[in-house]
């Protein structure tokens, strides 16, 4: 062999070897970067896993929430509402008398008294008062609404003959403070006799609490 050509033979030799050596070293890369990639997989998923946990507890915060929310709005002191019903026929009432609307419709805070028809404010503040009174043939009568005694709104209905029937209704917004007296009573004239029967009523609401 020509001794200048050998070293030409050790270095195919060399490279020859090495070749699969290095095809080896990128099948180790690749193999090294899908186990990496699989681990950060893993790691992903087990944060989506963990996000999904906490995506369900916050909705159940909300829906708490919310409920609480609801719950405290019905049991709020400024949640202030009622509403009563005159199921029977009232005759012969006098001048001044009270009407006592008899049946309790809504009252969230038990304010309305349906043994004398006062309704004793629970919160200071603006309230809506509304109500409705209805005669029969021939009879005629006037209400008003009045707070610790004294009158703020008057109501006039007449009804003609034959078979006739009348309703009036009145709404009056009005400041009125906690404990005052609202009751609904028969005015100076009218003949005493309300016809009642389920269609009178009267309500009340708070628009604006004061502190
Ligand atoms: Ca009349």
């Amino acid at each position: 062999m020509n001794s200048k050509l050998l070293p030409i033979y050790l270095t195919i030799i060399l490279l020859l070897q090495i070749e699969p050596v290095l095809s080896q070293g990128n099948a180790v890369n690749t193999e090294e970067r899908l186990q990496r990639l699989e681990i950060q997989l893993d790691r992903q998923q087990a944060i989506n896993k963990e996000l999904q946990t906490e995506i369900s507890r916050l909705n159940l915060q909300v829906t708490e929430c919310t409920s609480m929310k609801d719950q405290k709005r019905e049991n709020s002191p400024y949640a202030v509402a009622f509403s009563t019903q005159l199921t029977t026929t009232l005759t012969g009432l006098g001048q001044h008398a009270a009407v006592i609307f008899d049946k309790v419709i809504l009252d969230t805070t038990s304010s309305y008294n349906t043994g004398d028809g006062v309704f004793v404010v629970p919160r200071t503040g603006i309230y809506v008062f509304t109500w409705t009174v209805s005669v029969r043939e021939e009879w005629w009568e006037t209400t008003e609404l009045v707070v610790n005694g004294t009158p703020y709104a008057y109501s006039l209905v007449d009804a003609g003959v034959k078979g006739d029937r009348g309703t009036g209704t009145q709404t009056v917004v009005l400041r009125v403070k906690e404990a005052d007296h609202v009751l609904i009573r028969t005015g100076f004239i009218g003949d005493g006799n309300i016809e009642g029967n389920t269609y009178d009523t009267f309500s009340g609401w708070i628009l604006f609490p004061y502190e």
